[in-house]
């Protein structure tokens, strides 16, 4: 087969990944596990050609910059290398992360691309191994090979740091995410992750606590043990915050009205009401619910964000050849 096309779904760690043990083969410091995501997906098509003179990348319909396109080739190139084709090669990316999600679509962006390499160049791995292909264009799409409830267990090297699937959260598990601000983050992944490693005198007590975390968390969900779940989840992205507060100069990702998310959540929990928050890289904030109550708790959240800043998601598939 020369060509192929892959639908991923995007995930939301509920234990971060923060921090880089290897920043050329993306091996992290520490193991994570999130949820993969319903209705924020990306497509994507490739073809390989001997008819083609250079690498073309084009992302929702838009043919890419040079600059671009050389991420995404160096990429291509650990299929290239693996199968033995030195063909050029086209991707043709279609992103169904809705904007206003304000969400970063990297995770299911390498997904499907590799999940459509491994296709169209007969390759064939199992999910696993090729996890290990998707975390070389980004960390978090390593877990978007698989639905519900991943596993990225860190591994010892470039072959063992993979995906693993945990659970497929069925068990009444969904997100309203709130997009406080949908812009392009100030500071990226990468180097937030390097000066918190680098500075922070908080990194070590995260990589140790990450840890201790991930085999409380998959206590937790073998037990359905949604409450335990949701504590975990917040408890872990707030240590992760801690840590780049840490950093010299502090990372400081949160906004006036993540802030307001955060005590909006506290106040549906004094309702009763289970729902916890996690954030990643950026101002947005994710509430973990129960799918059934997602509901309720967009409505109460529309005291203080418009419909357009909340987006409900139940859990998601993993990585699916598309036929059309
Ligand atoms: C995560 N984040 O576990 C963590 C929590 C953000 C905060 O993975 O450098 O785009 O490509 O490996 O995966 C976002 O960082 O970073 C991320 P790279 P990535 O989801």
């Amino acid at each position: 087969m020369t060509k192929a096309a892959v639908r991923a779904h995007t995930n939301i760690a509920l234990i971060k990944y923060w921090g880089k043990a290897d920043e050329t083969l993306f091996l992290p410091m520490n193991s994570s596990l999130s949820l993969t995501l319903d209705g924020l997906y990306t497509d994507t098509f490739v073809e390989i050609s001997d008819t083609f003179t250079e690498d073309q990348f084009y992302l929702n319909d838009v043919l890419q910059s040079p600059e671009e396109t050389a991420k995404i080739s160096r990429f291509l190139d650990l299929f290239r290398n693996k199968a033995g084709i030195t063909h050029f090669i086209q991707v043709k990316s279609i992103n169904h992360v809705p904007t206003a999600a304000g969400l970063a679509s990297s995770a299911s962006a390498f997904a499907a691309l590799a999940g459509a390499m491994n296709r169209a160049t007969g390759l064939n791995m199992d999910l696993e191994t090729l996890s290990t292909y998707a975390r070389r264009g980004s960390g978090s799409a390593t877990r978007s090979l698989f639905g519900g409830f991943v596993e990225w267990q860190k591994g010892t090297s470039s072959e063992d740091s993979m995906a693993v699937p945990v659970d497929d959260a069925s068990w009444d598990i969904g997100m309203v995410i709130i997009a406080v601000n949908k812009s392009a983050k100030k500071i990226s992944s990468r180097i937030g992750m390097k000066q918190t490693v680098e500075t922070s005198p908080f990194y070590p007590a995260w990589v140790a606590s990450a840890e201790e975390d991930l085999l409380a968390i998959k206590k937790a969900i073998k037990a359905r043990d949604f409450e335990k779940v949701g504590q975990i989840t917040e408890h872990s992205a707030m240590k992760m915050h801690g840590s780049m507060l840490g950093a010299e100069t502090p990372i400081i990702y949160f906004e006036p009205d993540s802030i307001k998310a955060i005590h909006a959540v506290r106040a549906l929990r004094e309702q009763g009401i289970l729902c916890y928050v996690t954030m990643d890289a950026g101002p947005n904030v994710k509430v973990l619910c129960r799918l059934s109550e997602a509901g309720k708790i967009k409505e109460m959240l529309r005291e203080y964000f418009s419909e357009e800043q909340l987006l409900i998601s139940g859990p998601g598939q993993g990585i699916r050849p598309l036929t059309a």
